[in-house]
């Protein structure tokens, strides 16, 4: 029985997907590597030095200038979720929240960002989640498992009583680590592992998720 649902943040609440993106190309054009719209889908869900990682394809910096790039890359993401209001929420998701909290069911926000609630406060939808886990509340984060079991533990909750919504390949592979009924938003190619799939989440069929 299925008892609570959580979800991702980032390209499935709102998306912010784009603004890693044009926070990331900026910087990489200052610096002078390449990063297109096709780089930035293997950044989706990953942490921020990973990201970076990924970004520098395998060249390696002192530590000092990998805290810089990171630094500037989060000064400039700031600069653009600062402008983020309700209108930002991805069409299906208030609708979605309303209808799952009516129907009892417990909410979590599960992201491995670090700015999870300057979004989340921007969007105005913080009051329907009981919880908020964050690039904060666990060491290891997506693919490993660790955030989402972190959330069910908190709703005290059992992870086969959880469904997790993710865009991110990396966030389908943590969810089912966990043993948690997933649904993936996006094309087959990216969340394809997912237990269902959608191309957007107003797509979702309620009716079919939660059994
Ligand atoms: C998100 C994004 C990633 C981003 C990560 C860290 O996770 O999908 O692209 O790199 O958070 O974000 P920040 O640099 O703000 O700490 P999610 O899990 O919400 O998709
Ligand atoms: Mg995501």
């Amino acid at each position: 029985e299925i008892k609570a649902v959580i979800f991702d943040l980032d390209g499935v609440l709102t998306d912010t997907a784009e603004y890693h993106y044009q926070s990331w190309k900026k910087l990489a054009q200052e610096e002078g590597i390449s990063f297109t719209r096709e780089d930035n889908e293997q950044l989706r869900g990953v942490t921020r030095r990973q990201s970076l990682e990924i970004l520098l394809k395998g060249k390696t910096l002192p530590e000092d200038k990998m805290e810089e790039l990171m630094v500037k890359k989060n000064e400039y993401y700031q600069e653009l979720i600062n402008n983020i209001t309700m209108e930002d929420l991805i069409p299906g998701v208030e609708e979605l929240l309303n209808q799952l909290q009516e129907d009892g069911y417990k909410l979590a926000v599960a992201s491995a960002s670090r700015n999870a609630r300057t979004v989340i406060e921007n969007l105005e939808i913080g009051k329907k989640f009981q919880l908020i886990a964050d690039g904060y509340s666990v060491k290891n984060n997506k693919p490993a498992p660790d955030l989402f079991l972190y959330a069910a533990e908190e709703l005290e909750v059992e992870p086969e009583e959880c469904i997790v919504i993710e865009d991110a390949e990396s966030g389908i592979e943590a969810a089912l680590a966990a043993g948690m009924h997933t649904v993936g938003i996006g094309p087959e190619e990216r969340v394809g592992q997912a237990d269902f799939r959608y191309d957007k989440i107003k797509d979702i069929k309620l009716a079919d998720i939660v059994q």
